[in-house]
């Protein structure tokens, strides 16, 4: 793999520069739809797999080497630094994180240390290392946000309705805004300490953000956003990517963050987020569901969402969240295939 040319194509769109084709990689596209990460699940748990740098790198070369993608993404998770700063945090097959020591007072809010990313999670950094000397194509570092975070914090677990988390904000603005100052902390020096590494590119997943009308959202969650993007713009030069999921009602809020790339999920259109005058490289938006589809479904709608992307410069095709294990690898094979094929001028 090293041995051939780097191929930036992914992170010039980022930057809005022109490119030969639409570049593509998918959220998860290191997980369970593969085989090879069946098996070497079975014998390790997830945060032994993304904690032993040399599985860490194979896994998540594995979808470039498979799909064809344009793009890798760290084979971590969004709760990895929760770890270290006193989270008892396990990912529980079928579930995801489950946490038994949920954050829920003023006190527990105290009680989370600070990240030190060099000595509580020096395999980020060495397996950035190790994947730098293997890949051709850029590698994604990437977090959650605070909204995110807290929201597993809070729920102890994955949740519908968020109805703790936002209860706390609601009932307890001041322990929230320090929830949220300590997390933003947190994410500002895990993202920094990945583009020390060598990540070419940092996307911040706010997947569960929606849950916020734009008010709330303006009040309680963009001052944290705004301050971890302005940190890491001041303290590095590669792209940041911003999703989240059902968040087509915070996009004009989102217009107005120093990022340079958002990503859609399958509710907003490409077309619908330029009408509402965002100007940035968009990322996404096919519905991951549609995988299960007979392939000619899924070339049309690919097409529709290449055609809306084409139409100005700075477009990455993604899908709109996460694939999924009963997704079938030849599927995503062919769509990537497509997708350059399709945009190839
Ligand atoms: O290829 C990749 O994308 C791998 C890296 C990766 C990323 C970017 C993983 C591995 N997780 C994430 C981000 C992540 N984790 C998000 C943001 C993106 C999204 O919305 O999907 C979130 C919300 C999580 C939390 C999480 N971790 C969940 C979701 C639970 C819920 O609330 O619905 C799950 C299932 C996990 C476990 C996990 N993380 C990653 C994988 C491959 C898995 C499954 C692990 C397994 O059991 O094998």
């Amino acid at each position: 793999m090293a041995s051939q040319p780097f191929n930036d194509t992914f992170l010039r769109a980022c930057r809005q520069e022109p490119t030969e084709y639409t570049p593509v990689w998918y959220m998860r596209q290191a997980g369970r739809y593969q085989p090879e990460y069946r098996r070497i699940r079975e014998k390790y748990s997830f945060f032994e797999m993304s904690e032993t740098p040399e599985v860490c790198a194979e896994v998540t070369r594995l979808p470039v080497e498979q799909l064809g993608v344009d793009a890798a993404i760290l084979f971590a998770d969004i709760m990895t630094p929760l770890k270290p700063i006193g989270v008892d945090v396990n990912i529980r097959p079928g579930v995801g994180p489950v946490i038994s020591n949920p954050v829920r007072s003023e006190a527990d809010v105290r009680r989370l240390r600070e990240l030190d990313p060099e000595s509580h999670i020096p395999f980020i950094s060495e397996s950035i290392h190790i994947l730098k000397e293997q890949l051709s194509v850029p590698l994604i570092g990437f977090a959650g946000a605070p909204f995110t975070l807290a929201s597993y914090l809070v729920e102890g677990g994955p949740s519908k309705n968020y109805h703790m988390t936002k209860g706390l904000m609601y009932a307890q603005p001041g322990v929230w805004n320090l929830l949220m100052e300590k997390l933003g902390s947190l994410t500002v020096s895990y993202l920094k300490a990945q583009v020390k590494a060598g990540a070419h590119a940092v996307q911040v997943f706010d997947s569960w953000v929606g849950a916020l009308n734009e008010d709330d959202y303006r009040t309680y969650v963009a001052p944290v956003m705004h301050r971890i993007f302005t940190e890491i713009k001041q303290s590095t030069d590669v792209p940041v990517i911003y999703f989240g999921i059902g968040a087509g009602h915070l996009l004009e809020e989102w217009g107005r963050l120093p990022v340079d790339v958002i990503g859609l999920d399958w509710r907003t259109s490409i077309d619908a987020a330029r009408r509402m005058g965002i100007r940035k490289t968009l990322q996404g938006n096919l519905d991951p569901s549609l995988l299960l589809a007979p392939w000619e479904i899924i070339e049309k709608k690919a097409k529709e969402i290449l055609d809306q992307g084409a139409s100005v410069p700075g477009y990455i095709f993604n899908l709109g969240h996460g694939t999924f294990p009963e997704v079938q690898v030849e599927t995503l094979q062919r769509l990537t295939a497509l997708i350059h094929d399709y945009t190839k001028k």
